[in-house]
């Protein structure tokens, strides 16, 4: 027809996994010491990535002899390598001789080890690591690396950006979408090892036998990529399936409800994980409802899961019109006093802030509050509060800082990661959860920098300690190339800190459009329940702005541990980055840079604007290193992304400027 065939497809698909052609590339003769599937699938990821660097040429006769298995297969076993501390999501690789022969090994004590190790390997050749010099020891430091899905039934995505569920609910269990062992491969390579399928806004539906059926399909798929299913589950399940009057956790005829439920969920997944509960908040139904609390409803179902091995998880994301004084301390005044109730195998999973995801928030208060119960940190891939996936945001910076974040609970040092890793406390059941940014899109994230948080998210779930910008340039490197591994981490490390200063810069929070928190809307007073509105939340008037959470106000610093509360409590200690989430401030404050708090607020719109300009020229210098197709879809959303930076920024000076009655400050940007 006249139409040339297109060149291979540069849409995104194949994520970080590309295995672009490289200069020196190794080939490997790769060796399973062992019949398993899942040492089978690292010994095709291998020879995968392999032929992807030689670039379609034909395989070395001299090919690097590559050994991987377990430690229960007699090769293996004959090295003795130091395994015995590297547990069992661990590996090892080096070389060694076997038989006589330098080859290279990747070790480990389960099979899922060897395909991490695999993984590793891969990735570090593609950052332009020589092979023989490879020699690594690693473990995760955190036990269940999980995605939570906010998926529906009706495969719509609950604030998810990047098109519908990939699990196909309809369809299933009889067609079961290749696409998910290219989401089970992607996984896998970054060391996540659970995902709950469903919203934690829930449907009971998810607990009959044929959406078990379906379940138990996508469990198959994602077992050999070391990956155990959930399910995030309604309360109230008895009732609107079991026919029940109620859902007390404290009747017996509840608790044998959900027993059998167990049974039949584990019959049809027998490596199933557990359960994930939003339970009273947000509408859902919970043990509240009847008087009990959240420790009483959590052990219930801890109960019913207990025989097969399973796990609670119970979100602390909790807030009601019962206390409207301060909704950032609502999770921690109602789950601090069940610190030691819970069962030991829940986990309580609390997000990464007291209040919702915002661009930036302190840690939260619980963490390092409850020293007895294991916390998971929920952090948010998706960018509900970020600008969606068309703004670039890279959240690498904003995860570590809150896992680097000092809780002070025993004294220096007790990090919000040392808790989330079990180390503050010595617990076993550890967990960092992130709520998935992936959907049908072709590129899966709706956009390619959305790919990174999700990588990132994996990574430093693996480690919460990695440096965030070494996680951008691995990432950089194995997308696009190592050649603009720097520069684009370059654009990526100041991204999340620009959203800052654009949307809610000085420690401002919520103050996006009602419902679907996208655009600018400080302006919002009417809706019904007061924590709705983003007047509660920056609470401006003529004189000043801000939400004081000192003792004069809502005492939201008291939940910190005292050296911390003592230095939130003072505008002079507190720092930029919280100053307006603690003190309430007369717009003529001096601030430490000089001039007043109005003069540095307009100064961080600005510098907001200008960061996305920085990062359209950075892109721009980069057209001859990126593929066409990529480079211009980057190209679109970062001219959306300096729109809607400078939108923000005008429409909300213009409505500070409507309460406070100031000027603009002299050398402000003027607006459009
Ligand atoms: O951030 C809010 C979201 C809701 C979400 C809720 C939660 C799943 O706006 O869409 O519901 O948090 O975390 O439960």
């Amino acid at each position: 027809l006249g139409l040339a065939a297109p060149a291979a497809a540069e849409d995104g698909y194949d994520l970080w996994l590309r295995h672009r052609p490289l200069a020196d590339a190794p080939a490997l003769a790769v060796e399973a010491a062992e019949a398993d599937a899942t040492v089978r699938l690292a010994a095709r990821e291998l020879e995968r990535a392999a032929a992807g660097w030689r670039g379609g040429a034909a395989p070395a006769v001299s090919a690097r002899a590559l050994l991987i298995g377990t430690t229960a297969s007699p090769a293996i076993a004959a090295l003795r390598l130091p395994l015995a501390k590297l547990g069992e999501d661990g590996f090892v690789i080096r070389s060694a001789s076997v038989g006589g022969r330098a080859t290279m090994v990747i070790a480990a004590n389960r099979p899922v080890g060897v395909l991490y190790g695999a993984f590793a390997l891969i990735r570090r050749v593609e950052q332009g690591e020589a092979i023989d010099r490879i020699a690594v020891q690693d473990r995760p430091r955190v036990a269940l690396r999980m995605l939570n899905h906010w998926d529906n039934l009706d495969r719509h995505v609950e604030r998810g950006y990047a098109g519908q569920s990939i699990f196909d609910w309809w369809r299933l269990p009889d067609r079961v979408d290749p696409r998910l062992t290219d989401y089970a491969r992607a996984n896998a390579s970054i060391g996540i090892n659970a995902a709950v399928l469903n919203n934690v806004n829930a449907k009971a539906d998810s607990l009959t036998a044929p959406y078990l059926a379906k379940a138990a399909a996508v469990a198959d798929v994602l077992r050999p990529w070391g990956i155990r299913t959930f399910l995030s589950a309604r309360f109230s399940a008895p009732i609107e399936l079991g026919g029940l009057k109620t859902a007390d956790p404290r009747d017996p005829a509840v608790a044998a409800w959900w027993r059998a439920k167990a049974d039949e969920v584990w019959r049809a997944i027998p490596d199933f994980g557990g359960f994930l509960v939003k339970a009273n908040s947000e509408g859902q139904p919970g043990p509240r409802d009847y008087g009990a609390s959240h420790a009483d409803g959590a052990n219930m179902l801890a109960a019913a899961v207990r025989p097969h091995g399973g796990t609670v998880v119970w979100r602390a994301f909790v807030y009601a019109d019962t206390d409207p004084a301060d909704r950032a301390k609502q999770a921690w005044t109602e789950f601090r006093p069940l610190d030691g109730k819970f069962a030991d195998n829940v986990l309580v999973q609390v997000k990464n802030g007291p209040l919702d995801f915002q661009p930036r928030e302190p840690f939260h208060p619980l963490f390092g509050a409850m020293p007895k119960t294991p916390l998971v940190a929920e952090f948010q891939i998706t960018k509900e509060y970020l600008g969606f996936s068309t703004h670039l945001a890279y959240l690498g910076t904003m995860w570590s800082e809150v896992l680097s974040a000092d809780t002070f609970a025993k004294g220096k040092g007790s990090t919000v990661a040392k808790v989330v890793d079990g180390s503050l406390e010595g617990h076993r059941l550890t967990g960092i959860a992130g709520v998935a940014n992936i959907g049908t899109d072709r590129d899966w994230s709706g956009s390619i920098f959305d790919q990174a948080n999700w990588y990132a998210f994996g990574r430093l779930a693996w480690d919460p300690a990695a440096d965030p910008a070494a996680l951008a340039r691995e990432w950089a490197a194995q997308t696009f190339s190592p050649a603009v591994a720097a520069p684009v981490a370059a654009m990526m490390m100041p991204s999340r800190q620009a959203v800052v200063d654009y949307m809610t810069p000085l420690g401002l929070a919520h103050l996006m459009g009602t419902g679907h928190h996208y655009g600018p809307a400080p302006w919002v007073a009417d809706l019904a329940r007061p924590e709705w509105n983003p007047v509660y939340y920056h609470r401006a008037d003529a004189r000043g702005i801000g939400f004081d959470r000192t003792r004069t106000g809502s005492d939201a610093v008291a939940q910190y541990a005292r050296p911390l509360a003592r230095r939130f409590a003072d505008p002079r200690t507190v720092g930029e980055d919280y100053l307006l989430w603690f003190h309430h401030l007369p717009w003529d404050y001096r601030m430490p840079e000089g001039g007043t708090l109005w003069q540095a607020l307009v100064r961080r719109y600005d510098r907001g604007v200008a960061a996305v300009g920085t990062m359209r020229a950075q892109w721009q210098a980069l057209r001859p290193d990126i593929d066409a197709e990529r480079f211009r879809v980057v190209s679109d959303d970062l001219a959306v992304q300096e729109r809607e930076a400078r939108w923000w920024r005008d429409a909300s000076v213009a409505y500070w400027t409507s309460i406070n009655g100031l000027p603009l400050p002299a050398g402000a940007a003027a607006p459009a």
